[in-house]
């Protein structure tokens, strides 16, 4: 493999330490070479906190290697102040020789100007070593500043013959379609996003809490959507375990929370439910979301086109009845078995 692949290929390593942690910033990966020996290695840190840049320079004891230091990144190093100062300013300060970079910023702040500025102050720069690699990595942040909107992941679980859910109040007990080894994935892909959505029905049928407790991770945002004003205030969602935000109407009641926050929509525009909560999640600076059913809500973000990503698990069981898998075409990429469940991603492009 090429010497810059190799290193580029460590930065996309190392940065996923930062999955679910520093959206909607992007979780960038640096290392720094000296003479074909890894020096530093940083990540970005959770949001709000340093860069991986800042994060791996700061390691280096002895900073005058960093002149002759090659730093490896996957994202264009930041141009502007935002929470933090400029990582270009720092990397021009230690005047590092050369930096390689995966793909450029799409945030308009930054879009270009870093690799200006590095240029400017005599580095080298080269640029698109992995780009696709590294544009896949950031996927949720490019989502966001290239389409206007979060990523979207839709999951479901269905039976062998094509089921999501026993037919409506047939059941008392939970009916679990996956096994506990599958239902813990998904509270792991749950500490991964920012967000978790469902429709009133889900809520309303099995209750759910919507957190994060098979794995080690942050809850996501819980978006609920709540058109009729039906959710009841001792639904789980609204325990104090995680933010929620109910996609109401306005002559909603509104709950006085900390925790909840009622945003709107305008539900006669049927046509176009999913762009407007996409819209209404942007400007919540929501960069990724999972759509966790039921079909109705699935079947609303397939049938506007807004998914990216499609995760399914099949289990062994029959229902024989009951409501549909949300009908969809998608490009396979993945495919596993986990124990009796068969778990299929598929991409929406
Ligand atoms: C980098 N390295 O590790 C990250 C970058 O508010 P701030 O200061 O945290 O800036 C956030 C923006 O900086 C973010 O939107 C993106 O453009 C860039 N993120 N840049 O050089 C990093 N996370
Ligand atoms: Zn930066």
């Amino acid at each position: 493999m090429k010497i810059h692949e190799k290193y580029i290929k460590r930065c996309i390593e190392i940065a996923k330490n930062g999955l679910g942690s520093t959206a909607p910033n992007p979780m960038v990966g640096c290392v720094i070479v000296h003479k074909d020996h890894i020096i530093a290695e940083g990540y970005t840190s959770p949001y709000g906190g340093a860069h991986a840049e800042v994060n791996a320079i700061n390691t280096v004891n002895n900073k005058s290697l960093l002149k002759e230091s090659t730093l490896y990144v996957t994202l264009e190093p930041c141009s502007h102040y935002g929470k933090t100062p400029p990582c270009s300013d720092l990397i021009i300060k230690h005047q590092i020789k050369t930096i390689v970079i995966g793909c450029l910023d799409s945030n308009p702040l930054v879009a270009g100007k870093g690799i200006e500025r590095l240029r400017a102050s005599g580095c080298e720069v080269i640029v698109g070593v992995l780009e696709d690699e590294c544009k896949l990595h950031h996927k949720r942040f490019f989502t966001y500043h290239n389409k206007n909107r979060p990523y979207i992941i839709l999951k479901w679980a269905q039976t062998l013959d094509g089921f999501i859910a026993p037919l409506s109040k047939s059941h008392k007990l939970p009916v679990w379609i996956t096994n506990a080894y599958s239902r813990q994935l998904v509270h792991k892909w749950r500490a991964e996003e920012q967000a978790i959505l469902v429709g009133t029905n889900t809520v309303l049928e099995d209750n759910p809490s919507l957190t994060v407790r098979d794995w080690c991770g942050k809850n996501p945002i819980r978006v609920v959507m709540d058109q009729f004003n039906k959710l009841p205030l001792t639904a789980n969602i609204f325990n104090n375990q995680a933010r929620t935000i109910i996609i109401g109407s306005k002559n909603q009641n509104l709950i006085s929370n900390t925790n909840i926050e009622t945003v709107f929509i305008d539900w006669k525009d049927q046509a176009n439910i999913a762009k407007q909560i996409c819209s209404v999640l942007k400007n919540l600076n929501i960069n990724s979301i999972i759509v966790e059913g039921g079909h109705q809500t699935l079947q609303t973000f397939i049938a506007e086109n807004l998914w990216d990503e499609a995760r399914v698990f099949t289990g062994s069981k029959i229902f024989e009845n009951g409501l549909k898998a949300p009908e969809f075409k998608g490009r396979t990429i993945y495919s596993q078995l986990i124990l009796d469940d068969n778990l299929t991603i598929y991409l929406n492009d």
